[in-house]
């Protein structure tokens, strides 16, 4: 049986206004952050088949939860769900500029120049190191409507889009740490262990 005009108009008037959160501090994330140590953190994400409610319904729950945490970014495997989903919203003050969704994403090309830059993850709070990437990054992916996009970005956006691909592929940021000093520091400081870094350099 097909849905009814009611159910129907839901769904589309829903689907039309993709995925939109009060940019908001809640008491509580809707979603909580997994943090280093935790094996959910180094699992391969897999391709989302169909973007669907379900999926901007989890990119709500994302959003709600990074805006708690004062992040600009979070990968679906930070809480705790295996898919290739990440969210980013460089400018969280501001309601008029609408956070990204960004679904199974594939970095097409790496710009040539480098750039270091202090990273900072929510889950490996308080930590805050130099990490050297590739200044420019060419993706695509789909947007929350399943709209096929292609987007070329630099500076902090290129950043934090290179960040969160690493996410989907098990990969933190503590593991592109060259200043070993510095990593062993950072650390011990806020009580993580050495050993739940997974060096690849
Ligand atoms: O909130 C975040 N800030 C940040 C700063 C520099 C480089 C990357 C980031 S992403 C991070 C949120 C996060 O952990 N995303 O996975
Ligand atoms: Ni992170």
């Amino acid at each position: 049986m097909a849905g009814s005009f009611a159910q129907m108009a839901h769904s589309a008037a829903q689907a039309s206004r993709g995925v939109q959160v009060p940019k908001q501090v809640l008491d509580q994330p809707p979603l909580p952050i997994h943090t280093l140590g935790d094996p959910v953190l180094r699992a391969p994400a897999r391709r989302v088949s169909k973007v669907d409610e379900a999926v901007r319904d989890l990119a709500r729950d994302m959003l709600r939860s990074m805006y708690t945490a004062h992040g600009i970014g979070l990968a679906a495997a930070q809480v705790g769900v295996h898919k290739q989903l990440l969210v980013i919203d460089l400018d969280p003050e501001n309601p008029a500029n609408p956070p990204m969704v960004l679904v199974n994403p594939e970095i097409r090309s790496f710009g040539s120049s480098l750039d270091t830059y202090e990273e900072g993850c929510l889950s490996i709070p308080g930590v805050y190191l130099n990490v050297v990437r590739p200044t420019v990054v060419e993706v695509s992916y789909r947007d929350e409507m399943g709209r096929p996009q292609k987007l070329k970005a630099d500076g902090l956006l290129g950043r934090c889009i290179q960040h969160e691909m690493d996410h989907l592929n098990g990969v933190l940021f503590v593991d592109r740490v060259t200043d070993e000093l510095s990593l062993n520091e950072g650390l011990k400081e806020k009580g993580f262990q050495r050993s739940d870094v997974h060096s690849i350099r």
